[in-house]
């Protein structure tokens, strides 16, 4: 008999694995302290990720395979992968072992002692599930030192014939529609409402809570909104292909406090874990475009189709090409702890405030959200890379590693001193006044850099690059700002600096 491993993320009933039934293939999913502790999540993660795996073993079984399933709370459970599969070895006769590429380095290294740990022979199987290979940096950039997204992603869109016209050029005569798509709401502008799904949650968080599993963040009434199954993830792409990709690159980047999700489409969790295939997304929305001509602009499509073809499979391309060195990564040897508002959002930063207490609450940000407010701040503020990965692992619902900290330490921190980046992405509070209408109901004022109520942002941006100026004098994307800030009287500046270091000093109290 042969045993075949079910990660958590590989949720995926299309794979080869499961086209026909088998007596002679045991099927095995494992809820596992390993995995809920390695960081704290948000509780609305854990509950889906179990839920989702439970349904997923459950149309297994329905459809005639044998399923091993583990629950968190199993008296056998041993709470480790591999500690586990030794007592399945025990139970049944298992001949050898199968398992899917796991997507992060950790259980790639665990998973790689199967034979030794069981003394059986064990296959890693393709997971089939992305556009790329993980060795896709040697591919696209061979013996080169710099890998532009934008190359990467024009290689993918030829390799793959998207948007893509039979002379090779792309459609619609640009590669790139970025300056098209960086609206902020106009006054009275209601998004549509986002697609919910109310799942009660109640079994699995009472199960969490006698095990005694620490999370953050919240769940209203123990309902969870995430689509649990292919069926579910499916509605959740319907509803994007319709509602939301028509204004999604116009107000990809807008900020509200009254809109948490816009016109995003909240598809990462059902991407990350596997219900759905990136080029089926990428396809519906292409489906939708050409039949509502004149109604979706292309640069809509080609704004999402940028951040799926090319940036998620580009942050797992540098994943594998960097680790396990990426982790260790700190270019400017930051060291701070976290301010500690950002496990409750009690802070007079409206911005922060908005965006600390939303991620709790539904275990979502959206990109810029994470980019220019929580990640910028925690840049300026010297905030160590660990604490800030920790942070983001565990908070959103679509945290695994491969995404996370390419994201996170590579371009939200630039602790990877340009791989991922060209340059920090920083900003002062204009940044943020543009874009949202945080600033509108601040206590701070986002015109001031000194004083009272000036905004921590415009004197903190200052304080960063003067005390990195030996890093980023040269970057040739930054020497402008040098010269803006070498030109400010030397009292502003000294004003400015006081400002920051009072701030700094204050951290837990802004
Ligand atoms: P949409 O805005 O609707 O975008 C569509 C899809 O594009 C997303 O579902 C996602 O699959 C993909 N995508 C968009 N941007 C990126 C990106 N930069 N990298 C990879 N995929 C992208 N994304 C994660 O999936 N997991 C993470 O742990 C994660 N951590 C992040 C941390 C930081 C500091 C930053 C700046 C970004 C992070 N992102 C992460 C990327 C991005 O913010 C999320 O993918 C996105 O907000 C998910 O919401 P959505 O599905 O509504 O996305
Ligand atoms: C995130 C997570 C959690 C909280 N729990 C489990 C689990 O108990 N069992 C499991 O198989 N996977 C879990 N996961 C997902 C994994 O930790 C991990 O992030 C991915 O499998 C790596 O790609
Ligand atoms: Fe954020 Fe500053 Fe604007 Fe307040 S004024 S919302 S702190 S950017």
């Amino acid at each position: 008999m042969k045993l075949r491993l079910i990660l958590g993320d590989q949720l995926n009933e299309r794979h080869p694995w499961f086209a026909v039934p088998s007596d002679e293939i045991l099927y095995t999913l494992m809820e596992v302290r390993s995995e809920t502790d390695y960081v704290a999540h948000h509780i609305q993660k854990v509950t889906a990720i179990f839920m989702a795996m439970r349904k997923f073993a459950d149309n297994l079984a329905k459809k005639g395979h044998k399923v091993q399933y583990i629950q968190l709370d199993d008296p056998r459970n041993q709470q480790s992968f591999i500690e586990n599969i030794k007592l399945i070895v025990q139970r049944y006769p298992i001949r050898e072992i199968e398992y899917q590429e796991p997507d992060e380095y950790r259980l790639d290294r665990t998973l790689a002692e199967l034979s030794i740990k069981t003394g059986l022979p064990v296959t890693m199987a393709k997971s089939e599930h992305f556009l790329t290979s993980r060795d896709s940096i040697a591919e696209v950039f061979p013996g080169k030192k710099h890998y532009l997204l934008e190359t990467f992603y024009r290689y993918y869109r030829k390799k793959y014939q998207i948007l893509i016209l039979p002379d090779g050029t792309p459609e619609g005569g640009r590669w790139n529609f970025d300056a098209e798509n960086r609206k902020s709401y106009p006054k009275n502008h209601v998004p549509p409402e986002p697609l919910f799904f109310n799942h009660s949650a109640d079994e699995v968080v009472t199960m969490l809570s006698k095990s005694g599993v620490t999370t953050i963040g919240q769940m209203e009434n123990n309902q969870l909104h995430y689509p649990l199954d292919r069926a579910e993830a499916l509605r959740l792409l319907e509803h994007f292909a319709i509602q939301l990709l028509p204004n999604f690159g116009t107000y990809q980047d807008a900020m509200h406090t009254h809109h948490a999700f816009g016109y995003h489409s909240r598809l990462s969790f059902a991407l990350n874990t596997k219900m759905l295939h990136p080029l089926e997304v990428i396809q519906r929305c292409i489906d939708e475009w050409r039949a509502r001509p004149g109604e979706i602009s292309l640069s809509q499509l080609e704004g999402f189709v940028r951040q799926i073809l090319g940036w998620r499979e580009y942050m797992r391309a540098i994943y594998w090409a960097k680790m396990p060195e990426y982790a260790t990564l700190n270019y400017f040897n930051h060291h701070n702890p976290l301010p500690e508002w950002y496990w409750t959002g009690n802070t007079n930063m409206n911005c922060l405030k908005h965006t600390i207490r939303q991620s709790l609450q539904y275990a979502y940000a959206h990109h810029i959200q994470r980019l220019m407010v929580t990640g910028n701040f925690a840049l300026l503020a010297g905030c160590h890379p660990n604490e800030v990965d920790q942070w983001y692992l565990g908070i959103y619902i679509d945290a695994f590693e491969w995404v996370e900290i390419t994201n996170t330490r590579g371009m939200s921190q630039f602790a990877d001193g340009g791989i991922v980046g060209t340059k920090p992405y920083t900003s002062s509070a204009n940044y943020i006044n543009k874009m949202s209408n945080y600033c509108k109901s601040c206590s701070y004022n986002h015109k001031l850099k000194h004083g009272p109520r000036a905004c921590p942002f415009n004197s903190m941006y200052w304080h960063f690059f003067h005390r990195h100026r030996n890093l980023l004098e040269h970057n040739p994307r930054i020497g402008m700002m040098y010269r803006t800030w070498d030109k400010m009287e030397s009292d502003e500046r000294q004003k400015i600096l006081a400002q920051a270091e009072k701030y700094l000093n204050a951290i837990n109290d802004l």
